[in-house]
């Protein structure tokens, strides 16, 4: 293979040949008018049940759960393949163009709110939920939270893409990011060896920001043989922490919401009513 020269200037490569290279672009902004719908609800996502998208789904339904019933929320399903993210009515809610992005409508203004560590704290301190209210409880769940933001763009962008998605096997970025991910999940065991929870005793947005990326790749739901690769029923803790975390309900429905991939069971595309799990999953959808 002939090595390759960066060229002085960096130019785009439409057909680089990646899996998103539709998607992928090196400039900002929309590239079409369209119109956001906007449900009854106080709350209006706009997401895809990737793992970040989950984390905020699986905290509406805890919320709902927990009784707090002012968190109902209309889920609209944003298909990133198809360049949804990229309509001008998204990019006004988030203008970096990614799910989950959110409208809050319970106050005297809307209010918008993108990346999913930013929408986790809005809704928990709103529904002083999920998220201790001072101290050093606080501190440390925050802690946890901004090291899932820091961490799993090393998991999905740097591991996944080249052990799942890169047009070809290198061994090189492949070695440096399974290396990286190992110590992560290291990272994680040692403190899930100590409490029942990231944070301590209690399940928090920590739990929810993490769980969807490190507890489904150690429960084998990532990036094809990847569980195997790394090894991940050796980080035992982080396995038992996964199971007790799905044994949920509202992480089992949470999971579901704006799901458009895998049994058709479990996708429920739009959620605008709790009925909905009972009554419009794909499967009774396409049934009808
Ligand atoms: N840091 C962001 C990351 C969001 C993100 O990467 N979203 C992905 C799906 S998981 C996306 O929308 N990708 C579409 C694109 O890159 O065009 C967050 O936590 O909200």
């Amino acid at each position: 293979m002939t090595p390759y020269v960066p060229p002085k200037v960096w130019t785009w490569d439409k057909e680089n040949g990646g899996q998103f290279s539709n998607i992928n672009r090196p400039v900002a902004g929309p590239t079409h008018a369209k119109v956001l719908p906007v449900g009854q609800h106080p709350f209006q996502l706009y997401s895809l049940a990737t793992p970040n998208g989950q984390k905020i789904t699986i905290m509406f339904e805890e919320l709902l759960a927990a009784g707090h019933k002012g968190a109902e929320y209309d889920a609209w399903l944003i298909n990133i393949g198809k360049g949804d993210q990229f309509g001008s009515g998204f990019v006004a809610v988030n203008p970096n163009s990614k799910i989950p992005a959110l409208m809050d409508h319970s106050g005297p203004a809307p209010v918008r709110v993108f990346e999913s560590a930013s929408i986790l704290m809005h809704l928990a301190e709103k529904f002083g939920a999920f998220l201790p209210a001072s101290g050093a409880g606080r501190t440390e769940t925050i802690n946890w939270l901004m090291w899932q933001m820091g961490s799993a763009p090393y998991l999905g962008g740097g591991f996944g893409h080249f052990f799942a998605y890169a047009p070809e096997k290198w061994e090189y970025p492949i070695n440096r990011f399974a290396m990286e991910v190992k110590r992560q999940m290291d990272v994680l065991d040692r403190q899930l060896a100590e409490h029942p929870f990231i944070a301590g005793d209690d399940f928090t947005i920590a739990d929810m920001a993490i769980w969807p990326w490190y507890g489904g790749l150690t429960l084998g739901n990532s990036y094809a043989n990847s569980a195997e690769f790394l090894d991940t029923a050796s980080y035992t803790h982080v396995h038992r922490w996964a199971r007790q975390i799905l044994a949920r309900p509202a992480v089992k429905r949470g999971r579901m919401v704006n799901r458009s991939f895998g049994p058709l069971n479990e996708q429920l595309r739009e959620r605008h009513d709790a009925s909905d799990f009972d009554l419009r999953t794909q499967d009774k959808l396409e049934a009808q």
